[in-house]
Order: structure tokens, then C-alpha cells, then sequence
């Protein structure tokens, strides 16, 4: 038979994924040295820190909602989520007001897993975070990658706290942790950068802590 079978729009968009992921993801990871970066000092507890508003949602109404420049937008109840595959990821923690915290164990999907599925197209180059209560924060799609990016929904083998962003946050442990949104309920794909939350009122657009990039005019 010389017929060729006919490929779906899906099976096309996963070749084109598979060739364009690859230069994408895991060229961004902690560095081996200057573990704590300039400004930071060690704590061993976990502060809570957010606008106030801790939302709660139980894991029967979660739901996470992919947007945007991507060639499979999906909704993912709780269920779905757990039926992708599950990653464990070890990190630290740097907040801008100047406490990091070493050796968090997470668990949960990785935004690399996230990708594969939702394949974003070519010309995607941010992502928009918005979570429930309204937070917002963007991050460069090459960020949102990096090899320790995690969606989180336990950590330290316990399911992931209200305070802390339960049942599931964001966790892109290279860059300031306003980045990575507690209650994360959407993630839009998006060509061009713009501003969320914190990034509105004052804080960097990207936020590497190596670099100090606390403010906007660092
Ligand atoms: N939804 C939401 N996510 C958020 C925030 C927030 O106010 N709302 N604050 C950010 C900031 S500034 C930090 S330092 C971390 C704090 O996370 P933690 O409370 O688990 O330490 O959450 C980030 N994610
Ligand atoms: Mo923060």
C-alpha cells in the first residue's frame, strides 16, 4: 500500500511540537553555584505571603483552563490533572522581600508535561498566570519551562496548603516567587509580554534573583 493514512491537524501540530519543544525546554535551571542569591537571607519555616484574599476551593470545583496561542486549549478538572503524568521536583525558594528557603520537595505536573499537551504555537513567546481572586503575573514562555517549573499540588508529601496556594500553584523556582501564582486557575499563551499584578506596580517584568531584579528600573 502506498496510501498514506491521513494525519490529524493533532498528530501534524505534535510533530511540529516535538521539533519546536526541544529547543525550548530545560535550557533554564538553578546555577551549581551562588546558591543564595545577592540580598537573600536563609529562613528554615515557609512564610505566607499574598494580597490577603486566600480563596477556597475544594478539588471537586478546581479546574485549570489553558488559553491562548496553543494548538490543544484544554479546561482540566482535578481528575484530568491527575491523569497526566506526575513529576517530583526539588527546589528553593527566593521572595523578593529577601527570604529564600532551600530544599522544597514538590509534587505535581511539570510545566514541561503541560506543554507536551497543550503544545504552544511557534509564535508564542509569554504566558499570563491568572489565578482565583484575580492575581496575575506574566513570565517568558522560556521560563515558564525551565526544567524545575512545576504545578504543584503537594509539598513535603502533604497535598499542598490553602495558605501556601492549594489545592495547586505555580512553582518556577529561577526567577522572584511573586511569579509563581498561588490558586492558579488559567494560564494564557500569549505573543508579546504584558504586565500583571506586581509587574503594574513596580516589580521587574521578569524577576531573576541572581540579578536582583526586584523593581522595574533595576
Ligand atoms: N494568587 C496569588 N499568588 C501569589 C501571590 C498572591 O498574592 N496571590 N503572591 C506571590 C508572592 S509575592 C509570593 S512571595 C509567593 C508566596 O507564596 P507562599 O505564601 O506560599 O510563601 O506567592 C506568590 N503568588
Ligand atoms: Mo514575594
Amino acid at each position: 500500500m502506498t496510501d498514506e493514512s491521513p494525519e490529524t491537524k493533532l498528530t501534524l501540530s505534535k510533530r511540529r511540537w516535538a521539533e519546536q519543544g526541544k529547543f525550548l525546554t530545560g535550557k533554564i535551571s538553578r546555577p551549581d553555584t551562588n546558591r543564595l542569591p545577592p540580598g537573600q537571607h536563609l529562613v528554615t519555616n515557609w512564610p505566607v505571603l499574598d494580597l490577603g484574599q486566600q480563596p477556597l476551593i475544594t478539588a471537586s470545583e478546581w479546574t485549570l483552563q489553558i488559553v491562548g496561542g496553543v494548538e490543544n486549549p484544554v479546561k482540566l478538572d482535578w481528575d484530568a490533572f491527575h491523569r497526566l503524568p506526575q513529576s517530583r521536583k526539588l527546589s528553593d525558594i527566593h521572595c523578593v522581600t529577601t527570604w529564600s528557603r532551600y530544599d522544597n520537595r514538590w509534587q505535581g505536573v511539570s510545566t514541561h508535561d503541560l506543554l507536551d499537551l497543550v503544545m504552544p504555537r511557534p509564535d508564542v513567546n509569554f504566558v499570563m498566570l491568572t489565578s482565583y481572586v484575580g492575581y496575575t503575573t506574566n513570565l517568558p514562555l522560556a521560563d515558564f519551562a525551565s526544567e524545575d517549573g512545576i504545578l504543584a499540588t503537594a509539598w513535603e508529601g502533604q497535598p499542598l496548603t490553602r495558605d501556601h496556594g492549594g489545592p495547586m500553584r505555580l512553582v518556577i523556582p529561577h526567577l522572584y516567587f511573586w511569579n509563581s501564582a498561588k490558586w492558579l486557575r488559567r494560564i494564557e499563551f500569549l505573543i508579546g509580554d504584558q504586565a500583571g499584578f506586581w509587574e503594574k506596580n513596580g516589580y521587574h517584568m521578569l524577576g531573576d534573583p541572581w540579578r536582583e531584579q526586584r523593581y522595574s528600573n533595576d
